[in-house]
């Protein structure tokens, strides 16, 4: 069943964040995050849920790891809350950097390799209160925090990344207003965009330095797809949609410089403006590896769509911002393709395109690792208890595929981690969408494997046993 010539080596693995499982929230000396003040925004979260209780992880975390033992991953990715180590300004506090240097033992112990994410959209409330990631000083802040988990994990984590998609916890926080902190201000949304990059590269000088292996950082990128490929509208639509989603954010990291386009298409904001000299050396810090979150191409169209043509649903459908900062004529109708149940189009093969893209367009591309992918379903538990999946297990079978041809394609792919390990706090959707290969009860926080973690578990069990009957003489 496994996919054709995923190489030997190739990384098996799975992700979660830290807002999305752990609750306690307000455990050992945690505070509030944005994702915790956001929830209580009447209206900001599908039903009201909130992050506060979450999957319990905090408290089930050695479960949880003995889950990921059973299942026979080789890595884990999982990202710390900044609001549970270094609440506000103050001092460190200890007891919640114990709990991930616990994490860390377990999963070592299990012989599963951590992978840190230092920031998954969690920023502390204290900090938003000051401005947030649109306030300069916050990217200093982020690199002393980043400092301070590497002081206590450094001499067990090997592989840091700094960010996971800064477009989401900048454009789609700040101007989009869909995401914690719930702002539609453009010109913040820039400004935080360029914030987080410079946090990365601060960080990423600071961790080099205090001697850091693998140092990344986690993008989601697109394929942007105009949706008449002959209309000069909407390949300008693509054009548009490409810039910001995904250039702005490969080029200062890869080229040390924004696309001009980009540039150009927020001029009214003054984007130059808050770019000051040694920024973009700094955000250009060499990473070892760069990950990529897919799940979805955009099929993009510069027309409007009247009110009811099929479209691609969002949780507020844009009521509060635009994330499309410059570009907030963009639309995004449907193509006919199967959808899950987030409503995203599947089609694979974009992943496949994705990859080797990447690799032809950037030649100082560092090795990549598919961070997220994977698919929400309505699930159905059997009399018996157990969920057969099946739309996931072909989602992922497919996607699976997809890296591999893009590998045979000349892609420099390393590994593959499923979004995600658990069904868990789907950030504006709340707990309505599941995307776990693991089926979690909420009443009871009672862990079942989907089968989809059952053909997971096989697939790499599979590619486990082909590596070392290779490897043997
Ligand atoms: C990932 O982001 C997250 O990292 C993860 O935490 C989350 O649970 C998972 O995906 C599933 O959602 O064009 O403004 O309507 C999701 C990546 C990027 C997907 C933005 C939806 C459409 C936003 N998302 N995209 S918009």
């Amino acid at each position: 069943m496994a996919p054709r010539n995923l190489p030997p080596g190739f990384l098996w693995g799975s992700a979660t964040a830290a807002a999305q499982i752990e609750g306690a929230a307000h455990e050992d000396g945690k505070e509030d995050s944005i994702w915790d003040a956001f929830a209580r925004v009447p209206g900001a979260v599908a039903r009201g849920d909130s992050p506060a209780v979450a999957v319990d992880h905090y408290h089930r975390m050695p479960d949880d790891v003995a889950l990921m033992r059973e299942l026979g991953l080789d890595s884990y990715r999982f990202s710390v809350s900044w609001a549970r180590v270094k609440p506000g300004d103050r001092e460190p506090n200890r007891a919640g950097l114990a709990f991930y240097s616990r994490l860390v033992d377990e999963l070592l112990e299990a012989g599963i390799l951590p992978w840190l994410t230092l920031y998954h959209w969690d920023l502390p409330q204290a900090l938003e209160e000051k401005g947030g990631w649109a306030n300069r000083d916050t990217a200093y802040r982020f690199r002393d925090y980043a400092a301070l988990v590497h002081e206590v994990l450094g001499d067990r984590v090997t592989h840091w990344t700094t960010f996971n998609e800064p477009l989401c916890s900048s454009l789609i926080g700040y101007a989009g207003g869909e995401h914690a902190p719930g702002r539609s201000e453009p010109r913040a949304a820039l400004a935080a965009l360029h914030h987080q990059h410079l946090a990365h590269g601060l960080a990423t000088r600071a961790l080099r330095e205090h001697g850091a292996q693998q140092l990344g950082i986690t993008l989601n990128l697109t394929n942007a797809v105009p949706n008449d490929p002959d209309d000069p509208v909407d390949q300008d639509a693509a054009r548009r949609l490409d810039a910001i989603w995904n250039r702005a954010f490969l080029e200062p990291l890869l080229l040390g410089a924004y696309p001009a386009d980009f540039v150009e298409d927020v001029r009214e904001h003054h984007f130059e403006g808050l770019i000051r000299e040694g920024d973009l050396e700094t955000i250009a810090a060499p990473i070892d590896f760069l990950g990529v979150n897919h799940y979805h191409d955009d099929n993009v169209s510069g027309h409007p769509l009247p009110p009811d043509a099929p479209r691609v649903l969002r949780p507020t459908d844009y009521a509060h911002g635009n994330p499309f900062v410059g570009s907030e004529h963009l639309t995004f109708p449907r193509r006919g393709l199967p959808r899950t149940a987030m409503d995203w189009e599947i089609n694979p093969d974009g992943l496949r395109q994705l990859l080797v893209r990447l690799g032809r367009e950037y030649p100082t591309l560092p090795p990549l690792y598919v961070t997220e992918n994977g698919s929400a379903w309505d699930d159905v538990v059997e009399q018996d208890g157990s969920i057969d999946d099946e739309p996931r297990v072909e989602y992922l079978l497919a996607h699976l595929e997809a890296v591999a041809a893009a590998i045979e394609d000349g892609a420099d792919v390393r590994g593959y981690f499923v979004w995600s390990l658990l069904d868990n706090f789907e950030w504006a959707w709340g707990y309505d969408k599941r995307f776990g290969i693991v089926h979690v009860d909420y009443e009871t926080q009672k862990r079942t494997v989907k089968r989809s973690g059952r053909v997971y578990a096989q697939l790499i069990s599979e590619a486990r046993a082909a590596t070392t009957a290779t490897a043997a003489p």
